[in-house]
């Protein structure tokens, strides 16, 4: 943690005199209109959020502190010589450093997260005690607000000693215990869902994303590994607007700390629109496989899926984007790694010519800005490939991967002193009047 603590540390120190310059010299510069369909339509296109940790180009795709995620994937440190998966916990140095750890830092990294794993028993018996209906991210929220009593953060400013500028140091120790206790606290959630409570203990011998595979304890192979370390570095974060991001940076900004904040994250990242359109999309091509009987589809009939989806006043799951006005590279990356290793899957060939069928069909409509797949239309195909086939759970994974930049932002949100939010709204009566009707 020290010398982790020490990166971000100098980081901020090059990065505090262009803040405040910008701040004093650049204050009222414009960087825009506000209109009023940016007003009415879910605040799309305002630049009013400040998120260090990376930046969404509608062509191009995230980038992890200026990496594309190829570039994440390919420096990045590994699991072992054979692995051509970045690690994810990597991704999270680097989204709190803005530097590539070595081995030996990720190393010392996943030691540490081993060390706060634990989750205490107030913790362990409140999901136990769940009802298994409950919906996996409902109990992964109560999960993480349970743990909120452990937050340094609430107990440093509780005791009135902690100074503004040492906010980070807190929140970024929480952040840690937060990013290593939401994977066995998941397995948990899984293995009792699932499995009557049969848990697995962690192994410390593996890196943190390896050893939530393990504990999820469906598959053992190496390459399952690989695919959730995959998903959880491809996952991680994607800037400051969307729904988990802003959510959790929001709450964070009223000074709550980090549980309380990414538990509230994880509630938006529940919904259909964000997060549960990987669990939907899975359903989808279940539905869709079983109807006609396992055998694969023509286009022609996978067009009529796709309209009457619509017709049914439903969104299709795992297509379009309120940022991205092209194919999702993080798509692009989990289809070549499903190319790789299971080109024969049936889930994997359909989810392959609805590459084809929909986009067309959503263009038809002349309304959707974006036809094209995102991340969840295939990462749910990825998983029930190597018997993670338990679609509820899905969003729970990515709520696992979307921790790493959520906290991240969190640190960097307190180290640049970032006020609380507070936009402006104003009435329908208030828009009628200040427009030119002439
Ligand atoms: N299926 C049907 N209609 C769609 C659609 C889709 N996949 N995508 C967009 N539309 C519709 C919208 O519902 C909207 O209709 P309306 O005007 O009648 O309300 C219209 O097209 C214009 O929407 P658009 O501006 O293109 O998209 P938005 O920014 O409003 O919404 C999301 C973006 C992602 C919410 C939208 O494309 C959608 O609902 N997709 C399906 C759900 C999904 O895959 N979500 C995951 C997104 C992301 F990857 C993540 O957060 O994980």
């Amino acid at each position: 943690v020290a010398t982790l603590q020490g990166k971000i540390k100098a980081l901020a120190e090059k990065k505090a005199p262009i803040f405040q310059r910008l701040k004093k010299e650049h204050g009222d510069d414009s960087l825009g209109e506000v209109t009023v369909n940016m007003c009415i339509g879910g605040a799309r296109g305002i630049k009013c959020l400040v998120s260090e940790t990376s930046l969404l180009d509608p062509m191009e795709g995230i980038r992890y502190r200026g990496r594309t995620l190829e570039e994440c994937n390919q420096q990045l440190p590994k699991a072992s010589a054979t692995s051509k998966v970045g690690l994810p916990e990597a991704s999270f140095w680097l989204l709190l450093t803005d530097e590539i750890p070595t081995d030996a830092e990720v190393k010392a990294l996943n030691e540490e997260l081993h060390k706060r794993a634990t989750l205490p028993e107030s913790t362990t018996k409140l999901i136990d005690s769940l009802p298994k209906d409950m919906h996996p991210m409902t109990q992964l929220s109560m999960g993480l607000l349970s743990l909120q009593p452990t937050s340094s953060f609430q107990k440093n400013y509780r005791s009135g000693t902690m100074k503004k500028t040492d906010y980070w140091v807190h929140v970024l120790d929480d952040s840690l215990s937060l990013v290593a206790q939401i994977s066995p606290l998941a397995a948990r959630i899984f293995r009792n869902v699932y499995f009557d409570g049969k848990h697995i203990p962690a192994d410390p011998s593996l890196d943190w994303a390896g050893n939530y595979a393990h504990m999820l304890g469906v598959n053992n192979s190496e390459a399952f590994k690989d695919i959730t370390r995959l998903y959880l570095m491809l996952h991680a974060d994607h800037e400051g607007g969307n729904v988990s991001a802003h959510t959790t940076h929001l709450v964070g900004s009223a000074l709550s700390d980090p549980y309380l904040s990414y538990s509230a994250g994880v509630n938006g990242l529940a919904g259909p629109l964000h997060g549960l359109a990987n669990q939907e999309c899975l359903r989808w091509l279940k539905n869709t496989h079983a109807t006609l009987g396992g055998k694969e589809p023509t286009i022609d009939e996978l067009t009529k899926f796709a309209k009457d989806t619509l017709a049914s006043g439903k969104v299709i799951p795992g297509f379009g984007h309120g940022v991205l006005r092209k194919t999702d590279p993080r798509y692009m990356i989990q289809r070549d790694f499903a190319e790789a290793n299971f080109p024969d899957d049936p889930l994997f060939k359909l989810a392959n010519a609805c590459y084809k069928a929909i986009p067309p069909v959503l263009e038809a409509t002349g309304k959707v800005k974006n036809p094209w797949p995102n991340v969840d239309a295939l990462s749910g195909t990825c998983m029930q490939y190597y018997n993670l086939d338990q679609e509820d759970y899905y969003t729970v994974v990515f709520a696992v991967s979307r921790s790493l930049g959520c906290m991240s932002n969190m640190v960097w949100s307190r180290l640049m002193g970032l006020p609380i939010e507070r936009p402006k709204s104003v009435t329908v009566d208030w828009l009628v009047n200040h427009v030119d009707w002439s």
